[in-house]
């Protein structure tokens, strides 16, 4: 049997007709623990965390979360958050050699997409399609690392409290970004790290910004897929500005579930490109 997985950054907590599965990474307060899984409201964790005063965590799915979520499949495709900011991509491979062990013939794929949120769901949407195409278990691996190679991802985001405070980004420019009320945009860099690039205030200005580095990047009118922590209206006019040049791009919008929502903040967006 064949199945899909994604860790929870990949916003997709289930897909209709697909073998598919989240894997949860857990957001921490001393107070309270917020599992990312669909009955997470992440609504109330954005409200409560904004409150909230003390330090907060996350944690990579464990190594057993990653055996339930293979067990009775033979054929599995796993795509996870970059290996560089995540023990995810470790933990992953750490399951993936247990499960080898109890099951030989099982074929385990687990593919660190030196990103996350809509560029991991670009990643998943090309597996399905090349599955479904006939491609082959052995040769799905170069395939999707060539996907993932014309890809891009870009944020904006307007806090980078989290990320400073979990040791993902620098935190004196973490700081610069908090006083001047201003949206920081910036990349998942090719090791898969956080690279900021500018700094921006007002809208419209990001929504160049984000269109002027998609098309730098060899943007053409192919898929783009964008996540939002509630702020549907400004991912909608990345949307529109991108319509507005190629009307025929597909595109899709959507709310980021609880590790993106953590870590890109209220206001945030991320989106992702075929380039
Ligand atoms: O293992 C863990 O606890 C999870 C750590 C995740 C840390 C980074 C998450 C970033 C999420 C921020 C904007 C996109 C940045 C892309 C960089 C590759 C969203």
């Amino acid at each position: 049997m064949i199945k899909y997985i994604m860790d929870s950054s990949g916003d997709l907590n289930e897909l209709e007709g697909v073998n598919y599965q989240s894997v949860p990474l857990t957001i921490y307060t001393d107070e309270r623990t917020f599992v990312d899984d669909e009955k997470l409201d992440v609504r109330e964790m954005t409200d409560y965390l904004r409150e909230y005063k003390g330090r907060s965590y996350t944690a990579c799915p464990s190594c057993d979360a990653w055996l339930k979520a293979f067990e009775g499949a033979d054929e599995i495709y796993v795509l996870v958050i970059t290996g560089a900011l995540s023990g995810a991509y470790n933990s992953a491979n750490a399951a993936k050699d247990m499960y080898i062990n109890e099951h030989p013939d099982a074929k385990i794929l687990i593919i660190d997409t030196f990103s996350t949120g809509p560029e991991m769901r670009l990643a998943l949407e090309k597996i399905m399609e090349l599955k479904n195409a006939g491609v082959e278990y052995e040769n799905m691996e170069a395939e999707i690392k060539r996907y993932l190679d014309s890809t891009r991802l870009y944020f904006s985001l307007m806090s980078l409290h989290n990320l400073a405070q979990n040791g993902r980004v620098n935190k004196a420019i973490a700081q610069a970004v908090g006083m001047l009320r201003i949206s920081i945009i910036g990349t998942a860099s090719d090791k898969g790290t956080l690279e900021t690039m500018s700094k921006l205030r007002g809208e419209n200005k990001v929504i160049k910004k984000l269109v002027n580095e998609i098309e730098g990047a060899g943007y053409c009118g192919g898929k783009v897929r964008i996540n939002h922590v509630f702020n549907e209206r400004l991912a909608r006019k990345v949307s529109e500005a991108i319509l507005d040049k190629y009307p025929d791009a597909d595109i899709d919008v959507y709310q980021a579930r609880g590790l993106c929502s953590y870590y890109a903040e209220e206001g945030g967006i991320i989106v992702a490109a075929e380039c």
